[in-house]
């Protein structure tokens, strides 16, 4: 519900009331439709007053929501790809793609705004299509010659209504001469959250089928019902950024961490840490049992041209296998809890 009210006094109580102040119904009811948009927004199921501010935020991701359309037509977005680390393999394995808009006055604009955009408007799945098309073309060759390494992508509750992205997701890879099983797709734990729901456990199913395999994303964040989550069958389960700076900056966060740990193990799937920013962080996940390790310490997400240059690395010291970017290096450390 948005809420407008016009408080013109219409010149009778208020000495410095012109008469001119007072809104039109036209003008209430549309100031009470943008308080209602900007509650949508918030989350639903809500009351909001209208507030003058709210013209501006509303006008703003208008212009944004026309930019980004052009921008999916003129195939200006970039993908960005951030290595993932297997501790077994002591090698980087993975690659997780994420969406980059360099807007034309703005500068670079980030998932977090453009994402929940793109879902609102019912464009993040021609933008999902447009994304592994591009994989496909950025990242085919790599992923041909290493066919035990893996690109992910991010899929949002709102794909689990138009299923058919998965044909087209096999289609483009299978066009290209990749296998369906070396892309995973990660969904939040929070995306999961009616995971009761027929839609998502069918759609899930069907991603089986096709031969991709699952992700749970930010795990430890969602509040799910955890026996529920068991019944999808995930095969990696990546532990929230959050847990892991709680466990080595906050005092006790490790019981936390652990506790965590425990359950993600409970599920029989690989274990992912993210955000593994420093060697202190490293220091803290070794002798865990954890499978994989993703953060700035190994890299930050990187163009496809810096991924050559990432790969040629690797490639050039095969013996080593050393994640570049690293300093000091962690491979002692690596190697000491490799299983
Ligand atoms: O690195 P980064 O700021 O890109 O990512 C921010 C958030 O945006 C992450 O939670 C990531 O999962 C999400 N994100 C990035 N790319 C995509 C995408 O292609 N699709 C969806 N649904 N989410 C994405
Ligand atoms: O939610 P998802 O896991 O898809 O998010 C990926 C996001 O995490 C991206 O925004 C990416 O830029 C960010 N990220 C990746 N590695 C690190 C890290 O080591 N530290 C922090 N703070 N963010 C990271
Ligand atoms: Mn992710």
């Amino acid at each position: 519900i948005g809420i407008s009210y016009n408080d013109c006094c219409n010149g009778t109580k208020c000495p410095v009331c012109t008469g001119k102040c007072k809104d039109n119904l036209e003008m209430l009811l549309k100031k009470a439709e943008l308080a209602m948009n900007q509650v949508k927004l918030n989350g639903k199921n809500n009351f909001m007053f209208f507030d003058p501010s709210m013209n501006d935020a509303i006008q703003r991701t208008a212009s944004l929501q026309q930019d980004l359309k052009l921008a999916l037509k003129n195939e200006v977005l970039e993908v960005y790809y951030q290595p993932k680390f297997d501790l077994g393999k002591n090698r980087y394995d993975g690659m997780e793609a994420l969406i980059r808009w360099n807007h034309p006055r703005q500068g670079l604009v980030m998932p977090d705004i453009f994402i929940p955009i793109a879902e609102r408007t019912g464009m993040i799945v021609p933008m999902t299509q447009w994304l592994i098309e591009r994989l496909a073309e950025e990242m085919g060759d790599w992923l041909k010659a290493n066919p035990e390494c893996y690109l992910s992508i991010n899929i949002s509750a709102s794909h689990f209504e138009s299923p058919f992205f998965l044909k087209r997701a096999y289609q483009t890879l299978h066009r290209h001469g990749i296998a369906p099983s070396q892309l995973t797709l990660e969904i939040t734990e929070r995306e999961l959250i009616d995971g009761a729901s027929n839609t998502t456990r069918k759609v899930l199913q069907l991603a089986n089928q096709y031969g991709f395999k699952l992700a749970i994303d930010d795990f430890g964040t969602g509040y799910n019902n955890l026996a529920r989550l068991y019944e999808f069958g995930f095969e990696l389960i990546k532990i929230d950024r959050s847990l892991v700076r709680m466990a080595v900056d906050k005092a006790g966060g490790d019981r936390i961490f652990d506790a965590v740990l425990t359950v993600a193990n409970g599920y029989g799937a690989p274990v992912l840490v993210e955000g593994v920013e420093s060697p202190a962080d490293v220091a803290f996940v070794a002798h865990r049992d954890i499978h994989s390790l993703q953060g700035w310490l190994f890299s930050k997400p990187i163009s496809s041209a810096e991924f050559k240059k990432f790969h040629q690395h690797h490639t050039a010291h095969d013996a080593v296998r050393r994640p570049i970017n690293l300093a000091p290096t962690p491979l002692g450390v690596a190697t000491a809890f490799a299983k």
